[in-house]
């Protein structure tokens, strides 16, 4: 009864959201060199052409200059089914907002996706838990057509008991509660074969 009440309750402010891509808040004071690390990603909304499956970890670095820079890995399916490890890599640019980040990506192999996406963080507390968000195709109405999002964790087993309201709400706030699937991770892309750069000749 309690779960239907609270599912009601999570509801009626999820309707009360107006969902604008413009409106949607993200972490205030945002620090990158906190930010900088392993993530596990433990659960992901999907863009269209869906690309990363599991065992999805980002390590990102922030160099001295402050430029930040990632290196990703996930469990792939491309090419008639080819099940593979994807080793990514992606660059940030800053924008006017310290938590709105564009990114650049693309695949250590050529055959793996490329991209620029928006990369905005949310909110983490840099040690335990991150929200983000990247809206692809912002609709007529404002609202976004295709984007996706991760729930990063530090810890690969998931989020802590005590962080999953907080990132439940934010779900709530950027109107994806309910869109999310979990990622697992089960070592595929330590044993796998990765998708690395073809040999120059
Ligand atoms: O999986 O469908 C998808 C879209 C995600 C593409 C992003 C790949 C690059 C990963 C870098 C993550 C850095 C936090």
């Amino acid at each position: 009864m309690l779960r239907y009440v609270v599912a009601l309750c999570l509801l009626a402010v999820s309707w009360a959201q107006d969902c604008q891509v413009a409106n949607i808040q993200v972490m205030q004071n945002f620090d990158k060199t906190r930010y900088a690390g392993t993530w596990y990603a433990v659960a992901k909304k999907d863009p269209e052409g869906l690309f990363l499956l599991d065992n999805i970890v980002a390590q990102l670095h922030v160099a001295e200059d402050g430029t930040m820079t990632a290196t990703a890995k996930g469990r792939v399916i491309i090419l008639n089914n080819w099940e593979m490890c994807a080793d990514m890599l992606a660059t940030f640019e800053n924008t006017e907002d310290p938590a709105k980040f564009r990114m650049k990506y693309w695949g250590a192999a050529t055959y793996l996706q490329t991209g620029n996406d928006h990369h905005w963080v949310i909110d983490t507390d840099y040690d335990n838990y991150a929200v983000h968000y990247s809206c692809r195709v912002v609709d007529e109405d404002g609202t976004c057509l295709d984007g996706y999002s991760f729930i990063f964790s530090r810890h690969p087993g998931g989020l802590r008991t005590e962080d999953q309201p907080i990132v439940t709400q934010k779900k709530i706030d950027i109107c994806l509660l309910g869109k999310y699937r979990r990622v697992d991770h089960t070592g595929f892309c330590e044993t796998a074969d990765t998708a690395n750069p073809e040999p120059s000749v």
